[in-house]
C-alpha cells in the first residue's frame, strides 16, 4: 500500500530550531521536509564554507529529527527528482503522499515570504504558517513600538527590551545604574597581547562540498572539506556558547572595535551562524551571558556581558523589526545615489591597502569578519567609495556564513551605507586612516601612508573621506552630529583642499589599482 501523510511541513535551512512546539510529539501522519535546492543556491555567490554550513547543518537536523522518532524526507541538490524550487518539490511531495495540509514556519526573508504566500494561495489544499519560535519579537513588534515615538532610536527599543525582558534590571532600573557600559569599551589592542585560541570543529563536509562542486555553484572563498571548523549542529553550537562565555566574554567588550592582522576573531562569539540558523536561541545566548555574568562579576564585569547583551537583545532584535517594516522598498534605497562599481579586489583581496586585504583576505579565508571590520573597512571603504549599494548587498549577502538577507541588508544598505538615509543609523560610519590605525595595527604594514592626504602615497581613505563629505555637503551640512567635521574642512588652506580632492578624484578613476 502506498504510503500516506496529512500534512506536510517545510522546514527552511535556517529553521534548525529543535526546541521549536512542532517536534514535541512524533506524529506519523506527519512528513517534515528539508531540501537542497538551486532556488536558494544561486540568488547569490555565497561563500563554499556557507553553503556547506547550510547543507551539513540541515542533514544533521533532518538526522535529529528521524532519531526523535519523526517521518522526514531530506532532498539532496543531486537527488534524481529534485526539481530544485521549494514550491515544485512540494508539489511533488503533496502528490506522492496525498498530502492534505501544507504548513510551514514564517521565513525570515521577503523573498522567501512572498514565495511561500503565493505557493499557498496557489494550492488546492489546506495550508497555514506558524511562528519560528525564534526570535524575542514577533515580526512588527519593533515598527509597532516606535509607531507612536517621534524618532527611531535603537537605545529607545533595547531599553524597552531589557525592562520587557527583565534582563540586568533590578526592579525597573538597569542594574549598575546605567543601561550603557561602552565608554568602558573599546579599546585597541595592547602590543603583545594573544587572545584566547578559537574553538575551531573539525568536521567533514566533503560529501556536501562534492555535491555543491559537481552541480557547478558559483561560490566563493576557499574550504578545507575535511577540516571545516563551523560549528553544524546544537551540540556544537552550544560548545562554542560555553567556550565564548568562559573565555571571550571576560574581555568582549574591552577589545569590540579593535582590530588586528593574525587575529581574525579576537573575542567575538561566532555565534552568528548558530542563531540565524536558529541551532541556537537569542534567548538562551543573552540567559547564558547574564548567568555568567550574575555569578562571577569578578571575572566578567559588567560592560563585557551589557555590552554583549545589546548586541542580541537590542541590535538583532531592532535590524529585523526595522527589515519587516520597510521591506520591500528598503531594498531600492540609494540615498546618496551611489552608482560606482565596487572595485575587484574585494572578490580576491588582492589590494595594497592593508586593512582592505586583511579583512577580506579573512572573509574569503573563514567565511567571517567582525563587525567593526565589516562596518569600518569593506564598508566604510565602499561607502565612501560611492559604490551602488546593491553591488554592496551582493557582496554582504554572499562572503559571510551568517547573510541571511533580513540582518544583512539592514545592516549593509542601512547601517553601512546610509543608503536608508539614517533609519537604522544616526550617521553614516564614515572615517579615515586615523579611526582605523587606532584601533588596529594594520597602518604599520601598510604600502600607503597613513598621515598623508595629498601626496601620491597617501592613504586613500583620508582623501575620499573629506571627498565624500564635500561632495554630500548638501544632504548632510545641518545633520547636527556632522557639524564638527564640516567646521574642519573649512579649515583647511584651500591650496590643500584642492589637492586632497585631486587625490580622492585620482582614487576614484583608479579604484581596481588601490
Ligand atoms: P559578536 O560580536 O560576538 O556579537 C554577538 C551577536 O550579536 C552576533 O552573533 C549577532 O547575532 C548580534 N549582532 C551584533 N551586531 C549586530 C548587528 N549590527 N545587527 C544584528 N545583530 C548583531 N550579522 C549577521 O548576522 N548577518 C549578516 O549578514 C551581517 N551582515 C553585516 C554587514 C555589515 C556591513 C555590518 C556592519 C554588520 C553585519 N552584521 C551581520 C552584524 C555583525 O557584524 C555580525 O552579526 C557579527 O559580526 C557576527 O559575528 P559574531 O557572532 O562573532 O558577533
Ligand atoms: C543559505 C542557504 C543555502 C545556500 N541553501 C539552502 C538550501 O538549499 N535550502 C534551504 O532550505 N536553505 C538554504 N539556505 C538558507 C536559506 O537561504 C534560507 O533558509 C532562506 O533564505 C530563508 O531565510
Ligand atoms: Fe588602511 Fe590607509 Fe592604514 Fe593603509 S594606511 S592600512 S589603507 S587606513
Amino acid at each position: 500500500m502506498a504510503v500516506k501523510y496529512k500534512t506536510l511541513r517545510l522546514i527552511l535551512g535556517d529553521q534548525l530550531n529543535i526546541n521549536h512546539s512542532w517536534y514535541k510529539v512524533a506524529d506519523s501522519n506527519i512528513l517534515y521536509t528539508l531540501m537542497e535546492v538551486r532556488s536558494e543556491t544561486d540568488y547569490v555567490w555565497h561563500h563554499v564554507q556557507k553553503a556547506c554550513a547550510f547543507f551539513a547543518a540541515m542533514e544533521e537536523f533532518a538526522l535529529t529529527l528521524k532519531r526523535l522518532g519523526h517521518s522526514v524526507k531530506y532532498i539532496k541538490l543531486d537527488d534524481i527528482g529534485n526539481l530544485q524550487t521549494f514550491q515544485d518539490n512540494c508539489n511533488s511531495l503533496i502528490s506522492e503522499f496525498q498530502i492534505e495540509e501544507f504548513q510551514y514556519q514564517l521565513p525570515d526573508e521577503y523573498r522567501v515570504d512572498t514565495t511561500l504566500k503565493d505557493y499557498c494561495n496557489s494550492l488546492k489544499i489546506k495550508s497555514t504558517a506558524s511562528d519560528t519560535e525564534h526570535f524575542f519579537t514577533s515580526r512588527h513588534e519593533v515598527s509597532d513600538y516606535f509607531s507612536n515615538q517621534k524618532t527611531i532610536l535603537m537605545e529607545n527599543f533595547y531599553r524597552h527590551m531589557r525592562k520587557k525582558h527583565s534582563v540586568m534590571m533590578e526592579h525597573s532600573n538597569p542594574t549598575g545604574g546605567q543601561w550603557n557600559f561602552d565608554q568602558e569599551n573599546r579599546k585597541k589592542l595592547p602590543k603583545g597581547h594573544r587572545p584566547f585560541s578559537q574553538l575551531l570543529f573539525q568536521n567533514d563536509v566533503s560529501l556536501q562540498y562534492n555535491r555543491i562542486t559537481q552541480a557547478d555553484i558559483k561560490t566563493i572563498g576557499t574550504i578545507e572539506p575535511k577540516y571545516f571548523s563551523w560549528p553544524i549542529n546544537r551540540t556544537q553550537s552550544l560548545e562554542l556558547l560555553e567556550h565564548f562565555v568562559i573565555y571571550c566574554l571576560p574581555l568582549f567588550g574591552t577589545f569590540q572595535d579593535a582590530m588586528q592582522t593574525d587575529e581574525w576573531a579576537l573575542y567575538h562569539s561566532r555565534l552568528s551562524f548558530c542563531m540565524n540558523s536558529k541551532m541556537l536561541s537569542p534567548k538562551e545566548v543573552v540567559e547564558a551571558a547574564e548567568q555568567a555574568w550574575a555569578k562571577n562579576p569578578t571575572v566578567i564585569a559588567i560592560n563585557q556581558a551589557e555590552g554583549f547583551i545589546r548586541q542580541i537583545l537590542g541590535w538583532r532584535e531592532y535590524m529585523r523589526g526595522i527589515y519587516w517594516m520597510k521591506m520591500p522598498e528598503f531594498e531600492t534605497m540609494n540615498f546618496f545615489n551611489h552608482n560606482r562599481s565596487l572595485p575587484d579586489w574585494y572578490w580576491t583581496g588582492k589590494t595594497k591597502m592593508n586593512c582592505l586585504k586583511n579583512a577580506i583576505g579573512q572573509s574569503l579565508n573563514y567565511a567571517y569578519a567582525h563587525h567593526i571590520q565589516r562596518l569600518m573597512i569593506t564598508g566604510n571603504f565602499a561607502l565612501l567609495a560611492g559604490t551602488a549599494p546593491g553591488q554592496v548587498d551582493f557582496w554582504y549577502l554572499g562572503i559571510y556564513i551568517d547573510a541571511i538577507q533580513w540582518v544583512e541588508i539592514t545592516n549593509t544598505r542601512g547601517m553601512s551605507q546610509y543608503a536608508d538615509g539614517g533609519i537604522t543609523g544616526s550617521k553614516p560610519y564614515t572615517a579615515s586612516a586615523n579611526y582605523i590605525n587606532k584601533m588596529s595595527n594594520y597602518c604599520e604594514s601598510c604600502s600607503y601612508d597613513k598621515s598623508q592626504r595629498s601626496t601620491p602615497n597617501a592613504c586613500p581613505f583620508n582623501s575620499l573621506y573629506w571627498d565624500f563629505h564635500d561632495r554630500h555637503r548638501e544632504k548632510l551640512d545641518a545633520h547636527p552630529r556632522l557639524k564638527m567635521v564640516y567646521t574642519l574642512w573649512d579649515k583647511i588652506d584651500p591650496v590643500e583642499k584642492g589637492n586632497i580632492l585631486e587625490r580622492a578624484s585620482y582614487c576614484l578613476s583608479n579604484l581596481d589599482d588601490l
